[in-house]
């Protein structure tokens, strides 16, 4: 693959990085996207059952869709993406990962200076207690699963019309004030308030970059856009910047 040469030079000069990645970056490990055409389950979009709405009017639902994304997940390993972004963080003095997944394959892969801000799929939120905990069985014996006080468990993720949490939200926001790139990586760039997160970037002076399959509204204020696939895209870039 050739790069433009300028593009190579950001890579190679950049001091403080933040990269967002969305669920195409995990698509090539077998994850289905959101708004692909692998996004639908049964008859369902992902807007249509990620909500607190969804969940009150029939858990077991939504609970079905969490428990057959939990299996899938179950079996799937970081792609070459994962990888390298695992392999970033070593490279730059600054560096946060910022993804909006929750299938935790970036941890997998090594990712350590990461912000889920969206949750992580194998957390479980008490609706009483509010107590959160990892729960590993898969695939789960009981729909919905219930909190030994007896209450229904939630996915700890964070559902369309839910504030992310304040925390992920402020360290990503403070990295991507200092940040002189922004990188991101298989997102449509369509969700509040992560798709406005170039445009902050841009914003504070620092370069953006793009890898996804298809452009998008983010690809209007990126300094580059790359389409094709990140598991074959990013370990190229990367090896040609090195
Ligand atoms: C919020 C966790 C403040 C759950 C997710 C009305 C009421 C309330 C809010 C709103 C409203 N209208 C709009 C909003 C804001 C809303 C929003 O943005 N909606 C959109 C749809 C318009 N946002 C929210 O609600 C957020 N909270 O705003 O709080 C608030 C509160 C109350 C009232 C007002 C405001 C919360 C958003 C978080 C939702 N939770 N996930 C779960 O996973 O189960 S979002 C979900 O979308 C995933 O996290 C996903 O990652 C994320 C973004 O999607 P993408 O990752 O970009 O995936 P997508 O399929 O779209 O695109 C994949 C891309 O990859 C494609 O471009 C494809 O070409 C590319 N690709 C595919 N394969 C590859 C590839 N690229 C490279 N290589 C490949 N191999």
């Amino acid at each position: 693959m050739n790069f433009d040469p300028s593009l190579i030079e950001i890579l190679q000069d950049a001091k403080s990085v933040v990269v967002v990645t969305g669920s195409g970056i995990s698509s090539e490990s077998g994850v289905p996207t959101f708004r692909g055409e692998d996004g639908l389950w049964k008859t369902y979009r992902a807007e249509e059952l990620a909500t607190m709405q969804a969940f009150i009017s029939n858990p077991e639902l939504v609970w079905e869709w969490y428990d057959w994304r939990r299996g899938l997940i179950s079996k799937a390993s970081p792609n070459p993406a994962h990888k390298i972004i695992a392999e970033m963080e070593s490279r730059y003095p600054e560096f946060l990962l910022v993804t909006q997944n929750v299938d935790g394959l970036h941890r997998k892969a090594g990712s350590k200076h990461i912000v889920e801000i969206h949750g992580n799929i194998r957390l479980v939120r008490c609706m009483e207690e509010g107590k959160e905990f990892f729960l590993e069985e898969n695939p789960l014996s009981q729909l919905p699963p219930t909190c030994d006080c007896g209450a229904l468990l939630r996915p700890a993720v964070v559902w369309f019309g839910e504030m992310l949490p304040v925390e992920a939200l402020a360290t990503a926001q403070e990295h991507i004030q200092k940040a002189d790139l922004l990188i991101t990586v298989g997102t449509s760039g369509v969700v509040y308030p992560v798709a406005h997160f170039p445009m902050l970037a841009k914003g504070t002076g620092a370069r953006v970059i793009e890898i996804n399959m298809e452009r998008t509204p983010i690809s209007s204020i990126a300094d580059f856009t790359v389409l094709g696939k990140a598991g074959e895209v990013l370990p190229e870039l990367w090896k040609a910047s090195l």
